[in-house]
């Protein structure tokens, strides 16, 4: 099936064709080219909606190129054996999710800046172009090399001025896992989003190989309603938590045939330590900065901490096909943008209030009073909110809102899906036997065994409505509620 997004893919790439379209021999044919950027140095796709969906075939080297979520990969040159790769730090325009943009920092026009991917054993020389208004410097996070390639300004090396080139060159003695980082002015140009994957592949094949390998880096922004640049000094309340530098539901839905092998790596360059937790089946922890580790030291989990500088590697076999939350267990870090201040209207009766509130502020809605769904369903009502701001909850799923926002995904596996399509299958079609459905309307349905060990709630039993009441938003259309 050819999508509209394959499509666009396909036409971005220009010469690699419609391949989604083509017949499976030329298709194959096509297939034997590699692509995936040896001796080429294109410009750098926006996105990767524009990734020929050849880029992630195996490498010369016999690797299987990682797939950076909603990011890309570096392409290097070849000089002399010698890999050379070229970063750029600069101001760029990011969009975290439609309807939330800001003026960022980060390399070669994204953030996180592009992956560099290599193997144990590569010599690689990595240029730097500072095109910022201040110095900085790139620290080379995990990677075992010569101090004077470490990065940190001032202590390893003379700071990077703006304009200024300076060339890193090392040998990579490892596998694993790793990230690059400015070590000046680290919590400004953190907070403004410089940050990448360095990925080393392992030189000799793995002894159980993945089919299919995504990598992400975990950050946090404080940008602040209405505002269109992150604020470095925040250190714990802050309004978008990323995967990629995107929130839901603008982040990649990674995708999976059931019985393939999936690989996610993940490194955390916030603030905070995150549990990350996939839903379906127990993943297995395999790796880390240290590189993929003996298989006696994989841990079976379904929740692992990626804890701040750290990385991680998981890994499963897909057994059961559906759309499987994928997500940061921390609550907040799962939601868009809100008032850490505000006072709790849960359990509040609300109307007297709203009456006087309208007089000075007409259309105004008390909400909140039975839970914070209503909260979640405003952009999709159309109610504005700040400029350049994204609610605290979005995204919209086959049966209503999903109400999530941050640090979300949605891990797709379907039993059709061919090897090496990344395209997204769109929503799972559930078998009806198996999926929950409502029984009974009625409250007091089966009489289950309940306990009341300290009296009868005053505020009474919670049977309100739950979606957001007409009466207290005068003009909105809450028809659209959940389309
Ligand atoms: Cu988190």
């Amino acid at each position: 099936m050819t999508s509209r997004r394959d499509l666009l893919q396909a036409l971005a790439v220009g010469g690699a064709g419609l391949l989604t379209g083509m017949s499976r021999s030329a298709q194959a044919q096509h297939d034997g080219h590699d692509t995936s950027g040896m001796h080429r140095a294109s410009a750098p796709p926006a996105s990767s909606e524009m990734l020929p969906p050849t880029a992630l075939k195996r490498h010369p080297q016999g690797y299987l190129p990682v797939r950076t979520l909603n990011g890309w990969t570096l392409p290097y040159t070849l000089n002399g054996g010698v890999k050379e790769f070229h970063l750029v730090a600069e101001e760029i325009e990011h969009e975290f999710a439609p309807g939330s943009r800001a003026k960022c920092w980060g390399y070669n026009g994204t953030t996180p800046g592009p992956t560099i991917e290599a193997v144990e054993g590569d010599r690689v020389r990595i240029f730097v172009t500072n095109r910022l208004g201040e110095w900085t410097s790139v620290h080379w996070h995990g990677i075992d090399l010569p101090a004077g390639y470490d990065g940190v300004g001032g202590l390893n090396q003379p700071h990077i001025n703006p304009g200024e080139t300076f060339v890193y060159e090392f040998t990579l003695k490892q596998h694993g896992t790793h990230m690059y980082h400015p070590h000046a002015d680290e919590m400004t140009q953190m907070a403004f989003g410089m940050m990448g994957l360095f990925i080393i592949h392992p030189k000799a094949a793995e002894t159980i190989p993945v089919d299919r390998d995504y990598a992400f880096l975990l950050h946090n922004w404080a940008m602040h309603p209405g505002t269109y640049r992150p604020d470095p000094s925040v250190m714990q309340d802050f309004d978008l938590w990323t995967f990629n530098s995107k929130v839901f539901p603008a982040i990649d839905h990674p995708v999976m045939r059931t019985g393939e092998r999936a690989r996610f790596r993940i490194g955390n360059l916030s603030m905070w330590n995150h549990p990350i937790h996939l839903h379906s089946n127990p993943f297995w922890v395999t790796g880390s900065d240290g590189g993929r580790w003996p298989q006696s030291q994989w841990r079976r989990e379904v929740t692992e901490i990626i804890g701040v500088g750290q990385m991680r590697d998981i890994e499963f076999v897909a057994t059961e096909p559906g759309d499987w939350a994928f997500h940061c267990h921390m609550a907040h870090h799962t939601m868009g943008p809100m008032g850490h201040s505000i006072p709790n209207t849960i359990g509040v009766d609300q109307r007297g209030v709203e009456a006087e509130v309208r007089k000075f502020l007409p259309g105004y809605g008390a909400m909140g009073q039975f839970g914070m769904v209503e909260h979640g369903s405003h952009v999709a009502m159309g109610l504005p909110g700040p400029d350049n701001t994204l609610p605290m909850m979005a995204g919209e799923g086959q049966f209503g809102p999903i109400e999530m926002g941050g640090m979300f995904t949605v891990l797709k596996v379907r039993d059709d899906l061919k090897a090496g399509d990344y395209s997204d299958p769109g929503w799972y079609r559930y078998p009806k036997d198996k999926i929950a459905r409502k029984v009974s309307a009625d409250p007091d349905f089966g009489n289950p065994a309940r306990r009341n060990p300290y009296g009868k709630s005053e505020s009474g039993p919670l049977a309100q409505p739950t979606v957001p009441r007409s009466e207290s938003m005068p003009g909105m259309d809450h028809s659209k509620h959940g389309k």
